[in-house]
């Protein structure tokens, strides 16, 4: 199915929450310049995670930035923040104006290839809050993003996340959606995504 493509702020869910795309967040210079940034200065580590009682390693890279104190936990493990870089700090600014909201902890993942990605999930974790505002950069190659409503699994929604834009979601969307990255035959290289959060 081909991807439905969006304007700037039109909210791509039909109704409970809010999912807002900015394909030009990053200008393709500064775009260029951050991936190479973030692939190569960033602390990228290969974790496992539990899941149905056993370890199994995540199928991509992650690293948790974030204010001090901030630490989260995820699919049972408990990561501690490392402190946010200059890039780190500039991106998230951006990610700021964009959207009006502040965050002080970043998730991030590096998708190798084709074969990294991440399943059906919710950003719903309790160190969020009820309602939170997660703004999603992504960097490199483009991947299909979907979401799909929680209850009826057939309400289904793909956005292509392309080099240098971002995704925000707000209001009710990590209740009544769930989104996952999937893996993709297609080769369109290394990808790097990062969610802005605030943990309370
Ligand atoms: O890589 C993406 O676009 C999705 C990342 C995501 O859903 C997450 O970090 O919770
Ligand atoms: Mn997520």
């Amino acid at each position: 199915m081909q991807a439905m493509l969006f304007n700037d702020n039109e909210n791509i869910l039909p109704f409970n929450g809010e999912v807002l795309f900015f394909p030009n967040a990053f200008s393709a210079q500064e775009s260029d310049d951050l991936l190479k940034y973030l692939i190569e200065f960033i602390e990228w580590k290969h974790e496992a995670i539990k899941m149905f009682g056993r370890q199994v390693m995540q199928p991509r890279l992650t690293a948790w930035y974030g204010d001090e104190g901030k630490s989260y936990t995820y699919s049972g493990i408990t990561m501690q923040p490392k402190p946010f870089t200059q890039h780190l700090l500039t991106i998230k600014e951006r990610a700021e104006c964009l959207t009006g909201a502040s965050f002080n902890s970043a998730l991030l993942n590096y998708y190798r290839d084709g074969n990294d990605s991440m399943g059906w999930h919710r950003d719903n974790e309790k160190e969020l809050g009820i309602n939170p505002v997660i703004a999603s950069v992504s960097f490199g190659g483009t991947r299909k993003f979907q979401l799909r409503n929680y209850k009826d699994k057939s309400i289904l929604r793909n956005i292509m996340l392309s080099h240098g834009s971002l995704l925000l979601m707000r209001g009710e969307a990590q209740h009544y959606w769930e989104h996952q990255l999937p893996k993709t035959k297609a080769v369109n290289g290394k990808r790097i995504n990062i969610t802005f959060r605030t943990i309370k």
